[in-house]
């Protein structure tokens, strides 16, 4: 039993099925322990999109996500993918690898100072000096990353943890004689040094994985909010990723927020969290409706951006929030009721609380309804409206209709994502992912992984942007090595036209902002996919259709979709 089986032990006994991976000599041990302890290895064509998956595993999974990287590089990689999870409160554990003990910090191949590296971009990192001290390093590191707020946490592993006794012993040149008094003093020194490595190396075993505490709301201050809501006009909730953080608890999230009647948006995770269509569930013009709300209850969403700062808010409105982070209960915008819990477990409570509403808030209710339909048949039209190539709105509304109830949707882009994000509605919760508060262009191919090894089975679909997809084209080749059948939609408009949009208004200039027509489908068809393309409306539903068909045969497949790009500035853009 060598210290990568020790890792795996633990692995295994927290639940991971799936490790993500790009190797390196570093880390070999850790593959090799989690195939033999029946840990399903995905190894991926860069460590970002390992990183990616096990996030996406985490946050669908509600247990953490696994990547494990080679030390230097391949830990440097993980930088942005890293820096993700933890602005997505999404629990990952990197194990990354690092040079020998003994050698560190004397010009060892790939030895760099990791710690400082990842240190704040983690809740906590982990450093086994011995191999005794790899399973509690670790089951500290799972607890870490899981608890309170949730985020991602890195466990340096020297590779002579790793590997058997007898093979460091010779590594060390225990082996031999030789080299007179100093050499026999030196390995007199490094034997001693290997001994106590391996000390006690069996005294250690993995446990099961510690249940932590979800932090839940003080009924007090639940029982105020319930009154507060009941005296309310015109109240409004908007509920985000980490009320749906324990994915065991989501159902009864979701039955809350159809018990307390209260209009919802919904973001993140949590969209999906009613179903496609739901009374209660309004879709668009929700800044228009949160600054005419009297009580706005934000569940596990900060003011943020998103929310222009709580800006968005009326200062004359009642503010709840339910945050598990203290300093997001309170960014930008101090509430009137503060609850530091789990925003999930907060509903729930609120619910049982608050009187049954019946047919409260009718008239409000129309109202931001009559908006929404105003809205759909705004969409409706313009989706109609013919051009050159293909309407993105018409394509999303096309997807829309393919969606089968099992499926999950992965987005990644800019301009074309948005359109898909009012337009495609996701089947149920956790059935929706995009990068979250990070932006990160790139997550595509990791978030399919971490997607497809979560729900194998399940309907797969990518929406990427033409610039976007650029990050996730290597690992068409792991979806092929790994019988990945997604579907991966490219909106490919020849351009970066999230950017491009403003800079070219702004600045008069599309410099660094175009891209060609690339046939994104051939690459997809190099690597062994399926590879399809849609230059018209009238191919769309179509083309889907053969799509979908190939994904359930199996097998991954991209759709090229050739789309017509808005002027930016009309005559001045080549293509
Ligand atoms: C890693 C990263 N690099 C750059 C950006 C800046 N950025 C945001 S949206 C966008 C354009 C996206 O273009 P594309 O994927 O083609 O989608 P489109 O807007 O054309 O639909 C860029 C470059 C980012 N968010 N993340």
């Amino acid at each position: 039993m060598h210290g990568g089986n020790r890792v795996a032990e633990v692995l295994k006994a927290q639940g991971v099925k799936t490790l993500f991976t790009l190797c390196g000599g570093h880390i070999s041990p850790i593959l090799t322990g989690a195939r033999a302890a029946g840990i399903h290895v995905m190894d991926t064509r860069h460590e970002a999109t390992a990183v990616f998956a096990a996030d996406a595993m985490a946050r669908l999974t509600g247990i953490p996500g696994v990547a494990a990287v080679t030390a230097g590089p391949g830990l440097t990689n993980t930088i942005t993918a890293l820096k993700n999870a933890q602005l997505a409160q999404s629990p990952v554990v990197v194990l990354g690898g690092a040079t020998a003990t003994v050698l560190k910090g004397r010009g060892a191949l790939q030895d760099i100072d990791q710690v400082p590296l990842m240190a704040p971009h983690v809740k906590d990192v982990f450093q086994p000096g011995k191999v005794r001290e790899l399973v509690p390093s670790l089951e500290r590191a799972f607890a870490a990353a899981k608890s309170g707020v949730p985020g991602p946490v890195f466990v340096e592993c020297p590779v002579d943890l790793l590997y058997p006794e007898a093979v460091v012993r010779e590594w060390y040149g225990l082996g031999h004689g030789g080299g007179g008094l100093s050499g026999w003093m030196q390995r007199m020194y490094l034997r001693r040094h290997v001994s106590r490595m391996f000390r006690d190396a069996d005294r250690q075993h993995a446990g099961p994985a510690m249940v932590e505490p979800i932090p839940t709301p003080e009924s007090a201050r639940v029982l105020a909010v319930a009154q507060k809501l009941k005296a309310a006009k015109r109240p409004l909730m908007v509920v985000g990723s980490q009320a749906v953080c324990e994915p065991d608890r989501v159902a009864a999230v979701a039955e809350a927020v159809d018990r307390l009647g209260v209009p919802v948006y919904l973001s993140g995770m949590a969209r999906g969290l009613l179903g496609s269509r739901h009374p209660l569930h309004f879709r668009h013009r929700r800044r228009e409706a949160i600054k005419a709300a009297d009580l706005v209850i934000l569940a596990g969403v900060p003011c943020d951006f998103r929310l222009d700062y709580g800006r968005q808010i009326r200062r004359a409105a009642t503010l709840v929030s339910a945050n598990r982070s203290r300093h997001d209960l309170k960014l930008n915008r101090k509430p009137d009721y503060g609850i530091q819990a789990d925003p999930g477990v907060f509903l729930v409570d609120l619910a049982r609380a608050a009187p049954a509403t019946g047919g409260a808030w009718s008239d409000w209710r129309e109202t931001l309804g009559s908006r929404d339909r105003e809205r759909e048949s705004e969409i409706e039209v313009q989706a109609s409206e013919s051009g050159e190539h293909v309407n993105p709105l018409a394509l999303c509304r096309g997807v829309d209709r393919l969606l089968g109830e099992n499926s999950i949707v992965i987005a990644d882009g800019g301009d074309f994502v948005g359109t898909a994000s009012y337009i495609v509605r996701p089947r149920g919760p956790l059935r929706w992912l995009d990068p979250g508060a990070f932006g990160t262009l790139g997550v595509g191919a990791g978030f399919i992984l971490g997607a497809a090894a979560s729900f194998p089975g399940a309907q797969i679909w990518g929406i990427f942007g033409d610039g976007s997809v650029g990050y996730s084209l290597a690992d068409f080749d792991t979806f092929v090595r790994h019988r990945i059948p997604v579907i991966a939609i490219v909106g490919n408009d020849a351009c970066w036209s999230q950017i491009a949009r403003e800079q070219v208004k702004l600045l008069d200039d599309d410099t660094g902002v175009m891209l060609a027509r690339t046939d994104y489908h051939r690459v997809a068809a190099g690597f062994g996919a399926g590879g399809l393309v849609i230059h018209s409306d009238e191919e769309i539903d179509d083309v889907l259709g053969q799509a979908r068909d190939i994904a359930a045969g199996g097998h991954p497949v991209l759709v090229n979709v050739i789309l017509d790009r808005s002027d930016f500035r009309e005559g001045s853009l080549s293509i």
